[in-house]
Parts: C-alpha cells; sequence; structure tokens
C-alpha cells in the first residue's frame, strides 16, 4: 500500500451548515491525516483555474459563483491510497445516489452544493496541491 497525498475542499455549504469538524473527523477516523489545512476566501480567478477542466460544462458558471460564495477550507491529506480513500469517504458526486455513511450522503444537499471536493487522480493530487499550497505549509506527524 503506498502512502499518497490528496486536496480535500470543504466547499462553502459545508461551513454554513456547521460541519468543519464532522468532516475533518470522517477522514481521521478512516486514516486519513490532515497535513495542511487553510481557510480560505477563493478568488473568481482562483475557482476559474482550479475548475479549468470543467471550463466547456454546463454548469461550470454556478460551479464558480457557488465556490466563491464563501470560504472554504483547503486540506491536503495524507494516508494508504488516500486518493481512492477519500473519494469513497466523499460518495458519489450526486448526493442522493452516494452511499449511506459518506459525507455526501449524510452532508450534501444537492449535487451542486455537494460539500466536499476530493482530486480524483494521483495526478491531479499533485497538481491540485501545488496550485493551495507550498511544500513549507505541509507538514507530517506520525502516531
Ligand atoms: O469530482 P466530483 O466533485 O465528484 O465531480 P465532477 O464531475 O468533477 O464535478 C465537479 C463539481 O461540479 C461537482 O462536485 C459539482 C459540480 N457539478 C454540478 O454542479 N452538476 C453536475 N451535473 C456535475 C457536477
Ligand atoms: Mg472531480
Amino acid at each position: 500500500m503506498a502512502i499518497e497525498r490528496t486536496l480535500s475542499i470543504i466547499k462553502p455549504d459545508g461551513l454554513k451548515s456547521h460541519v468543519i469538524g464532522k468532516v475533518i473527523s470522517r477522514f481521521e477516523e478512516k486514516g486519513l491525516k490532515p497535513v495542511a489545512i487553510r481557510l480560505q476566501q477563493l478568488s473568481q480567478t482562483e475557482a476559474e483555474g482550479f475548475y479549468a477542466v470543467h471550463k466547456a460544462r454546463p454548469f461550470f458558471k454556478d460551479l464558480v459563483s457557488f465556490m466563491i460564495s464563501g470560504p472554504v477550507v483547503l486540506m491536503v491529506l495524507e494516508g494508504e491510497n488516500a486518493v481512492l480513500a477519500n473519494r469513497e469517504i466523499m460518495g458519489a458526486t450526486d448526493p442522493k445516489k452516494a452511499d449511506k455513511g459518506t459525507i455526501r450522503a449524510d452532508f450534501a444537499k444537492s449535487i451542486d452544493q455537494n460539500t466536499v471536493h476530493g482530486s480524483d487522480s494521483l495526478e491531479n493530487a499533485k497538481n491540485e496541491i501545488a496550485y493551495f499550497f507550498r511544500e513549507t505549509e505541509i507538514q507530517t506527524y506520525s502516531a
């Protein structure tokens, strides 16, 4: 098993519904350690750049508006197979289709306000982490 890092974002709906602690607990309980955490209000340019891969999609404009509608929590999670493990803890994009016990099933209201972002591949994780964090902002620690 490989120790990986992945980028997690708690989206504005997660802050408005006061579940930062609960979301982070889900990760810690499953062995994903936050090794960098920052609360940030994204600018439109930052949000557009982050989601550039979705630029041509019909939901792009609303997605960017939502992501800048309030602050987010940016996190780097570290652990065994962190990229896939995080996606499993998050659940499916549409909370109606997400398995019970996942973050999106339990906390998200809709597909467009789905509480968390998680990198979808190791390569994207590296790029997304570098988009928001300098290496000196990432701390490692063990039991
Ligand atoms: O990686 P994940 O967040 O699960 O889904 P993506 O397909 O990458 O889409 C990114 C983001 O866009 C999604 O979390 C919500 C939004 N979105 C939407 O509002 N409506 C859709 N039909 C698909 C995605
Ligand atoms: Mg995605």
